[in-house]
């Protein structure tokens, strides 16, 4: 029989519950059997091959292996003879737990302003990068030279991704994404334990990390107006180099109405969140609500600053050339930020400024489109709203439910039995997160309807994540057995250590190859390449983390539903 692993036989390479669904996806099967054995090919189960439905993005079609039925804990591997082996997983209990823990582990490891100690970092540790207690205020920021050559504090947060620079449009996401998996689940976030320098105090790990970025937001508003820098940032990329090679004068930009409206929200969020842990961080909920209400005014006086930077650079120097997370429809934003404003004051007046519903989609968050965000937070609070709950919230649960219904429907006869591989289009830069947040909006489906089928659903986008895809690959770093070794991220490139940072999820099969490297494959899934100068497939990114780490640590939540 030939052996090569995992070349054909695709699954989640870390495992699966022993009551959940458990598929392999078989590519050039010629056989109709599969068997399950244990390292010492001692064969468990067998059953038959079932060809899919329809074919993959490539025109062939798969042949799946569904062991679900097999439920005894232990460690295996899938074999089909003729195609071989899949690489080794297990069937247990919270089979995803160090996985999951890594995935917000991971931003630890993108603290900026601080030195990471080998007793939390291990073979990681590394020098302080980026102070950022001296940030110019560029001349964009103030729209006058009144602010030329002033300088700000503006400590902490995380490097946006493989870069060392520090964005609030993509920073609210990913940190309200994360607030939203201790406050969806708080039981079980308490006992993720991360071993960060924070882990002895009284707040929950997870929490303790947001807080690290969460400060540095907390200095990006102008105290003067309220209006929130965009950016903080060099003017141009640093090299690829160690954090605290990069010594080049750093600035905070424009004000914008995207970045103060995502401020508005996380801050509004983080308000409801905090005010429960009253004596360990004193005051900061009343300072999170009152600077989010702050931006908010700011926002509705300038409800159409839009982030330019070529428009920029054509007026202001130095000229800035890092990413411009530049949006031009804040519809999305603003439903966010009076939603999360609204759940956390009570105050109708916040909904009554915006179209709660705009059009009729249902669009899968992202950086620049958020207004789920705000679905999600008025839906899964509903019970608090009372009288002042808005008129649309019934219309609001139906299309969450319908836009869950959509995304699974025909997600099974797929060759690779997930949401994710139903269509080319989910396949742009950060294509993981397009599959990590599929999944987040199931889990939302889930727990509105406790209906099983979203939950399914959601566990095969994690598997698709985890190995069940048409690279073969473990999109997380350190966790399976064949993941990316050489990510777009400037630490893991430049530290010297073979292994990169773990817990981070790579953006994934992507065939606009913006970064100009070649991947093996234009057919959408397969389009990813392990290269570090492969930047749009295979960096690192906030955003993209969050997601999965929302996704893999409500699955461990929910495992027994
Ligand atoms: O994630 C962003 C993606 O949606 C955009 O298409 C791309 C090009 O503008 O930029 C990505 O964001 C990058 C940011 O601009 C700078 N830091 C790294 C981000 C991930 O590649």
């Amino acid at each position: 029989p030939v052996v090569n692993e995992g070349v054909n036989v695709r699954l989640n390479q870390i495992g699966f519950y022993p009551g959940g669904l458990k598929k392999g996806v078989i590519l050039n099967s010629k056989s109709n059997v599969f068997y399950i054995q244990t390292p010492d090919k001692k064969k468990v189960y067998n059953g038959k091959l079932k060809k899919s439905m329809k074919p993959g993005l490539n025109g062939r079609f798969t042949a799946i292996a569904d062991f679900s039925a097999f439920n005894h804990p232990g460690n295996y591997q899938l074999y089909v003879p003729g195609s071989g082996y899949s690489y080794p997983f297990q069937i247990k209990r919270s089979v995803h737990r160090n996985v999951a823990a890594a995935s917000i582990k991971a931003y630890y490891f993108m603290r900026a302003s601080v030195s990471l100690k080998e007793k939390y970092a291990g073979k990681w540790s590394r020098a302080e990068g980026h102070p950022d207690t001296s940030v110019f205020i560029h001349p964009s920021a103030a729209g006058d030279k009144r602010a030329a050559g002033m300088s700000i504090s503006s400590p902490r947060g995380w490097y946006d991704a493989g870069d060392y620079n520090k964005y609030i449009v993509n920073s609210g996401i990913s940190t309200s994404t994360l607030l939203s998996l201790y406050e969806d689940f708080p039981a079980y976030m308490k006992t993720v334990k991360l071993n960060i320098p924070e882990s002895g105090n009284k707040v929950p790990d997870v929490l303790d990390e947001v807080l690290w970025n969460l400060r540095w937001m907390l200095t990006m508003q102008d105290p003067g107006d309220g209006g929130v820098y965009h950016k903080l940032t060099n003017a141009a990329f640093d090299k690829m180099e160690m954090p605290e090679k990069g010594t080049e004068p750093r600035y905070v930009v424009q004000k914008g109405t995207a970045a103060t409206l995502d401020f508005a929200a996380v801050m509004a969020q983080a308000s409801r969140i905090f005010s429960k842990f009253p004596g360990e961080l004193p005051g900061l909920a009343d300072s999170c609500l009152l600077q989010a209400n702050k931006a908010w005014q700011w926002a509705i006086k300038n409800p159409d600053v839009v982030y330019d930077q070529d428009a920029m650079n054509k007026v202001f120097e130095p000229q800035i050339t890092t990413g411009g997370y530049g949006d031009r429809n804040f519809s999305d934003e603003f439903i966010w930020a009076a939603s999360e404003l609204f759940v956390s004051t009570q105050k109708p007046e916040y909904l009554k400024a915006v179209n709660l519903l705009p059009d009729t989609t249902m669009p899968i968050p992202a950086w620049s489109q958020v207004r789920l965000l705000g679905y999600y937070t008025l839906i899964k609070n509903s019970n608090l709203l009372g009288a002042n709950s808005p008129k649309e919230l019934p219309e609001l649960k139906n299309r969450l439910l319908a836009l869950a219904d959509n995304l699974i429907s025909g997600a099974a006869e797929t060759a690779y039995q997930t949401v994710m591989t139903k269509s080319a289009r989910h396949f742009g830069w950060g294509s993981n997160s397009e599959a990590a947040n599929e999944g987040v909006a199931l889990i939302q489906a889930y727990q509105l309807s406790k209906n099983r089928k979203y939950l399914d659903f959601a566990l095969a986008n994690l598997d698709y994540i985890l190995g069940r895809n048409g690279s073969g690959y473990s999109y997380v770093t350190g966790y399976g057995s064949k993941t990316p070794m050489h990510p777009h991220h400037r630490p893991s490139v430049a530290d010297g250590i073979v292994d990169p940072i773990p817990g981070l999820l790579v953006g994934g099969p992507n065939p606009g190859m913006q970064d100009k490297i070649k991947v093996p494959s234009v057919v959408p899934d397969e389009a990813y390449i392990d290269d570090d100068r492969a930047y749009a497939a295979n960096e690192i990114a906030i955003n993209w983390n969050a997601p999965f780490a929302y996704l893999v640590n409500a699955m461990e939540a929910l495992q027994d539903k």
